[in-house]
C-alpha cells in the first residue's frame, strides 16, 4: 500500500518522476513513509550513468557553438551571466569553471569571515535577485557571503539558455585572423581541469573547443589558474606585456575595475581582477561593488559587441 506523508503526497504528485497521482508512483514501487517504510523504485546503475552521459554529451554537442562564453564563475563572471541571459534569452550563454565548487573567492567575505561588504549603487543588484543586507548608508553588509554566492549560481544555473561546465578548464584561446590580418578571439579551448593539470606527468592530452562571438573573461587575479586570457594574450602577442595588480586601495580600485571593463582585444572581454593584471590597477581586498558593476557592463558590452 502506498503511504504518503499528507504535505509529501502533494509534493511528490506535483514535483515527483512526472507523474500526476500517487497511485502512478505506487506503480513503480515508491512509497514515501518515514516509519520503515521509505522505498525507492528499483533502477539499474547503467540507468544512472546513461542519463548523466546523455545528457552532457548532447549540451557539448550542442554548446561547441555558443553565443557568449564566460571563462570562470566567481563574482563577476556569474553576474555577468545573470544580466545577460535575463535580458538576452535568446542566447546561448556557455560558463567555463575550472574549479569544481563555482563561486570564486566570493564565498566568504575577507580574511575568512563570513559576512559580505558591497558598497552602493551595487546593492541594487542584491534586490534585483533577492538578497536580503544590512544598510550601512554608503555601502551595505550581507550576512554571510555565500548567501549572495548562492543565490546568484542559483538565478543564474536556472535560466534556460545558460548552460555552466564546471571541472572544465580553458586552456587556451581560439585566435583567428581576419582577411585585413586583425587577430580576433573567437572562442576557448577546454580540456577537464584533471587533465589540464597534468599536461605536464602525461603524453599529449588534446582539448576540445567552444566557438562564439565573444568571450568573456572573468578568471580573477593571478594564481594557479587566473589571470589566464591576460597572460595568454601576452605570450600570444597580442599585449605587450602584463600590467601586474597593483597594491590595496579600496577608493582607486572599484571604480577603475568598473570603469575599465571592456572588450581588450576584438572578441575578448575582461570583467572583474583579471582587469587588474591586464591593465595595472590597484586591488580592492574584500569589497564586492565593483565586481557585480564590472560583471554588469561586461554583459552590456558583450551586448553592444554582438548588436554591431
Ligand atoms: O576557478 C576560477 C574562479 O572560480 C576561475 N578560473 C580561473 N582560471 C580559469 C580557467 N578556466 C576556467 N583557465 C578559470 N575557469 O575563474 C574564477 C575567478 O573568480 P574570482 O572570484 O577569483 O575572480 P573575480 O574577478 O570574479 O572576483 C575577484 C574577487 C576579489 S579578489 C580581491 C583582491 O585580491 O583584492 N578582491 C576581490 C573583491
Amino acid at each position: 500500500p502506498v503511504q504518503l506523508h499528507p504535505v509529501d503526497n502533494k509534493l511528490s504528485s506535483e514535483n515527483g518522476i512526472g507523474m500526476k497521482a500517487p497511485n502512478a508512483l505506487a506503480s513503480y514501487g515508491v512509497v514515501e513513509n518515514y516509519e520503515g517504510q521509505y522505498q525507492f523504485a528499483p533502477i539499474k546503475e547503467a540507468e544512472v550513468t546513461r542519463a548523466m552521459i546523455k545528457r552532457y554529451f548532447e549540451t557539448m554537442y550542442d554548446r561547441a557553438v555558443s553565443d557568449v562564453v564566460i571563462v570562470g564563475a566567481g563574482s563577476s563572471g556569474l553576474t555577468c551571466a545573470y544580466r545577460l541571459a535575463s535580458n538576452r534569452p535568446d542566447l546561448k550563454i556557455t560558463i567555463v569553471e575550472a574549479n569544481v565548487a563555482p563561486g570564486g573567492g566570493a564565498w566568504l567575505g575577507g580574511q575568512l569571515m563570513t559576512p559580505m561588504v558591497i558598497r552602493k549603487p551595487a546593492h541594487r543588484f542584491l534586490e534585483e535577485i533577492g538578497v536580503p543586507y544590512e544598510d550601512e548608508g554608503a555601502y551595505v553588509v550581507v550576512k554571510h557571503a555565500a548567501l549572495f554566492t548562492s543565490t546568484l549560481l542559483s538565478r543564474v544555473l536556472a535560466m534556460p539558455n545558460v548552460v555552466m561546465m564546471n571541472a572544465t578548464a580553458v586552456e587556451d584561446l581560439i585566435i583567428h585572423e581576419d582577411y585585413t590580418g586583425t587577430q580576433r578571439i573567437s572562442g576557448v579551448v577546454t580540456n577537464w581541469t584533471l587533465v589540464a593539470l597534468n599536461h605536464d606527468t602525461q603524453s599529449c592530452m588534446d582539448p576540445n573547443t567552444i566557438t562564439c562571438p565573444v568571450v568573456v573573461s572573468a578568471t580573477g587575479h593571478d594564481g594557479p589558474m587566473g589571470a589566464f586570457s591576460a597572460k595568454r594574450m601576452v605570450t600570444a602577442g597580442m599585449l605587450k606585456e602584463l600590467g601586474n595588480m597593483r597594491g590595496l586601495d579600496m577608493n582607486r580600485s572599484e571604480p577603475a575595475i568598473v570603469n575599465n571593463t571592456r572588450e581588450v582585444a576584438p572578441g575578448l572581454v575582461m570583467a572583474g581582477m583579471e582587469l587588474s593584471e591586464f591593465d595595472g590597477k590597484n586591488r580592492m581586498g574584500p569589497t564586492f561593488g565593483g565586481m557585480i558593476g564590472s560583471g554588469i557592463k561586461a554583459a552590456y558590452e558583450t551586448l553592444r559587441i554582438l548588436d554591431s
